[in-house]
């Protein structure tokens, strides 16, 4: 078995593969797709996977071989959590996979787990043997062991890629990727992102995610990133940009853009022929599924999430007593006898929780994000969870994927204060 070590410079992570490349005729043949090649020479144009990366490949006499290795990672969700995940080549999600309609594919996967585990290609159609599921299709991949896929790519789109052997624990610590096909003609896409859903049930103080919860998670993640941690979306004015979202979570995803309207233009089943298009602002990505939606870039920070509204929140309790309305005043003293430090919070809504804890007076448990987080140009965003921005601009080179930074909108093009009375004006109500 070729060591984690070994590997690791074999296949190219970072700054590793420049100095294997140098002096190895086989890392010679490695194609890279984040290395500087262009979109003629792939025979595509490349999928950026925010926060994450692609897995090069070599083409070995006219196959392209992958080679992925299940294992134990450390991850950080964002600053303030980190945990022992299991994933693949160094990261959850593993790398996203790249191929064209047409190739044949072999794919290794190393098991360096302590138990079994096996690869499910999920969408793809392939031999039944090549499917994945242990037991059924194939044995497991013992701790240890390499097992080699290999089949020819039938179909192009959206797809995403899992262990099917323990597949409850595995997938809950984070063992999945995505998996991309595109088509032989190129299409008229200027950018091209894949998001991959996910949820955690990372409990306060701990660092690992439990796998037995089924519903009450507190952590909703892009690529295994929570806000404000996820990279945003960046175009230029006028760009199409597509984004594909796969969902391998327990819950289905309201999936929403501001201030455009999309279109939802593809599916594992490829990009739909126009007609079958639907023009939304939140497409709900289902539990299994993926999605790709398209717009043209109009400029501005736009927020971009999934609009359950608790997936858009970090770790909270989710069974503690409605503080709305209730005049704690006095309770506070009295619970703090008991309970040092503890803040009555909540009485006129929740958003007093991210004041509490910018300004730091009220630390919550260790490696434990909290509630609501980040923080914008006019002060907190309150978000946490499946939430990024789509940043575009009138300026942004073509190949410039770098963050612009905030939004200076042009003058007289945002709200603003007119008073500070609350009795002005008259706003009618519901007769009574
Ligand atoms: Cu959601």
């Amino acid at each position: 078995m070729t060591s984690r070590r070994n590997f690791l410079g074999f296949s190219g992570m970072g700054a590793v593969l420049s100095s294997v490349a140098s002096n190895s005729a086989e890392a010679n043949s490695f194609v890279n797709p984040q290395k500087n090649i262009t979109s003629t020479e792939l025979g595509y144009n490349p999928v950026r996977t925010p926060n994450g990366w692609t897995l090069p490949y070599t083409e070995k006499e006219g196959v392209k071989e992958f080679h992925l290795i299940a294992e134990e990672i450390e991850h950080e969700f964002a600053p303030g959590s980190t945990a022992k995940c299991w994933g693949y080549n160094g990261s959850t999600p593993g790398p996203t996979i790249e191929a064209v309609e047409g190739d044949r594919v072999r794919i290794l996967v190393t098991n360096s787990l302590n138990e079994h585990t096996t690869m499910h290609w999920h969408g793809l159609i392939l031999p039944s043997g090549m499917d994945g599921v242990g037991g059924l299709s194939q044995p497991q991949i013992a701790p240890g062991e390499t097992f080699a896929y290999e089949f020819d790519l039938k179909q192009n789109g959206t797809h995403m890629y899992h262990p099917h052997a323990d597949e409850m624990t595995q997938m809950a610590l984070g063992m999945m990727g995505m998996f991309i096909i595109h088509p032989k003609e190129p299409e008229p896409i200027d950018r091209d992102y894949c998001l991959l859903t996910h949820n955690w049930a990372m409990h306060p103080g701990t660092s690992r995610p439990a796998p037995s919860v089924m519903v009450d998670f507190n952590l909703w993640s892009f690529n295994s990133k929570v806000f404000p941690a996820i990279e945003s979306i960046v175009a230029r004015t006028g760009e199409r940009v597509r984004i594909r979202i796969g969902n391998l979570s327990m819950w289905n995803h309201p999936i929403h853009l501001h201030g455009t309207s999309f279109n939802v233009t593809g599916s594992d089943g490829g990009r739909w022929p126009q007609s079958a298009w639907r023009s939304e602002s939140t497409e709900i990505v289902g539990v299994g599924q993926t999605r790709d939606i398209e717009f043209v870039a109009t400029p501005g920070d736009w927020a971009f999430h999934c609009h359950m509204s608790h997936h858009t929140m970090n770790a909270m309790g989710h069974d503690i007593p409605n503080p709305t309305g209730v005049n704690m005043r006095g309770l506070e003293g009295k619970i703090r006898d008991h309970l040092p430090g503890f803040i009555a919070m909540g009485e006129n809504g929740m958003a007093e929780h991210q004041q509490h804890i910018d300004v730091g007076h009220h630390p919550g448990p260790a490696n434990t994000l909290p509630m609501m987080t980040g923080s914008g140009p006019y002060g907190p965003i309150e978000m946490g969870g499946m939430f990024t921005l789509v940043k575009v601009r009138d300026d942004i080179a073509p190949n410039d994927f770098s963050d612009p930074g905030w939004y200076n909108p042009p003058a007289n093009t945002i709200a603003k204060k007119i008073s500070s009375n609350p009795n002005y004006g008259n706003p009618p109500r519901k007769p009574s």
